[in-house]
């Protein structure tokens, strides 16, 4: 197939679809739905359901196209061996990871508020990625499932912006991987952080990545 050329920040962006990857980052019930760990931090956890319908679009173009699909889940093993106590222990939350809640054990793999919301559920064949950190190469085996599938550049939505997706496309870009990031594929539980962290992914002559649209992602791999 042909490479494609979408507008983006700082300057439009040039990908071979056979090379690039859709990382869509923790879109799990635990941050998206009531009850689960984004909610126990305090979070209104509304905001995150905005980026559900761009990341279906853009699932939809890729996986028409045969591209490779990854998705990544943000939890612990249930003896919690992998979770360190600075985590789990960090501030006043109402249910800390490991107690249970309405969605089963919080942040805990198996349980059903750690698996993916049914909108964006993965695929048989799609590679997911359980991480126990913030970014998905930390204690993982993305990288080498990349480098086996000659990928060189990702294409990240998920949330939440500045936090997972923030140090997944920093991580990624420190390993070479050029990031293009579809703003609306991404969402925070605050506005004015998701704002921020689309301009600093593009700042200082794509100092992270390139920021566009998911119709713009959608538009170029259909044409
Ligand atoms: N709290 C918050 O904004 N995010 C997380 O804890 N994890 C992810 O971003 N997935």
């Amino acid at each position: 197939m042909k490479t494609c050329t979408v507008p983006a920040l700082p300057e439009p962006f040039t990908f071979d679809p056979q090379q690039t990857a859709v990382l869509i980052i923790d879109m799990q019930r635990d941050f998206i739905e009531e009850g689960g760990f984004g909610q126990s931090l305090g979070n209104d956890v509304s905001l995150l359901k905005a980026a559900i319908a761009p990341c279906q679009a853009l699932l939809k173009a890729a996986r028409a196209q045969g591209m490779l699909v990854i998705h990544t889940r943000e939890g612990h093993r249930a003896d919690m061996h992998d979770a360190f106590e600075a985590k789990v222990h960090r501030g006043s939350p109402k249910v800390r990871i490991g107690d249970a809640g309405p969605m089963g054990r919080i942040l805990i793999r198996g349980e059903a508020g750690h698996d993916i919301i049914p909108d964006l559920y993965p695929l048989p064949g799609e590679p997911v990625i359980d991480k126990p950190g913030k970014g998905s190469f930390y204690a993982t085996d993305l990288e080498l499932i990349l480098r086996n599938r000659k990928i060189s550049t990702l294409i990240v939505g998920g949330v939440t912006t500045e936090v997972c997706v923030h140090t997944t496309v920093r991580e990624a870009n420190d390993r070479g991987f050029r990031c293009l990031i579809p703003g609306d594929c991404c969402a925070s539980y605050n506005r004015e952080f998701h704002a921020v962290s689309l301009r600093m992914f593009a700042a200082q002559s794509a100092i992270f990545g390139w920021v566009t649209e998911s119709h713009q992602v959608v538009n170029a791999l259909q044409h």
